[in-house]
């Protein structure tokens, strides 16, 4: 659909077949059912996102009316984050192409209605790390632009077990998920869409 996607985008539809997946979401639903998710709320305004949110590994994302951050520990609780699961640091180790692990694991929950606006990821110290993503459960529809938030984009249907690989040029283009499609995986407890992202943050010593 007209645009080229941007050099170092990487789809791999199906990486993680059904046993995979339901292995690694029972994993992650463990941890976060004993972390919690939170509500993260935009910056300034204090808005909620629709989306809600946890983080596996030694620093995670957060938003607040404070802005946006990484921090050690849940914002709720000032507990630690839960480790990162091996099988997330392997498939990091296959597909990244980048010789340091991942420090953080996002872990985005979409509900029916759940949507995230066009967005870069740029609070990460180490812009040569690609991120890598992991979808579960219901289909989402990607928008993929450009390094300008009026360029251009394409749409990329991103169904539960493809990973996305973001390097290179793609690693600062504009993104977000436009909605998701729900009643298309019966994969997620409750219905929805489970996203990981993986990401380096601080550069490697
Ligand atoms: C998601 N999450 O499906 C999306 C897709 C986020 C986020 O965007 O920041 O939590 S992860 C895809 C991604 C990450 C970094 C860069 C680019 C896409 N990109 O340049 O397209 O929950
Ligand atoms: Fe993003």
């Amino acid at each position: 659909s007209g645009k080229p996607l941007p050099a170092g985008f990487r789809h791999l539809p199906g990486r993680l077949d059904a046993t995979a997946q339901e292995g690694l979401l029972a994993e992650v639903l463990a941890s976060v059912g004993a972390a919690g998710w939170f509500q993260p709320t935009m910056p300034r305004s204090g808005r909620p996102l629709s989306v809600r949110m946890c983080n596996l590994g030694s620093l995670g994302w957060v938003s607040d009316k404070e802005g946006y951050r990484y921090q050690p520990h849940h914002p709720d609780t000032g507990c630690p984050w839960p480790p990162l699961p091996a099988s997330l640091l392997e498939l990091w180790q296959a597909v990244a192409g980048y010789p340091h692990p991942p420090e953080a694991c996002l872990v985005n929950l979409y509900r029916t209605g759940a949507r995230m606006g066009l967005h870069q990821d740029r609070d990460e110290a180490d812009l040569s790390a690609p991120v890598v993503s992991v979808s579960l459960g219901d289909d989402a529809l990607f928008r993929i632009g450009g390094t300008n938030r009026r360029d251009p984009g394409r749409t990329i249907v991103l169904r539960s077990g493809d990973v996305v690989v973001l390097g290179g040029a793609s690693r600062l283009c504009f993104h977000g998920i436009d909605r998701i499609l729900p009643g298309t995986s019966a994969l997620v407890p409750g219905g929805g869409r489970i996203n990981l992202t993986l990401r380096r943050v601080s550069v490697p010593p």
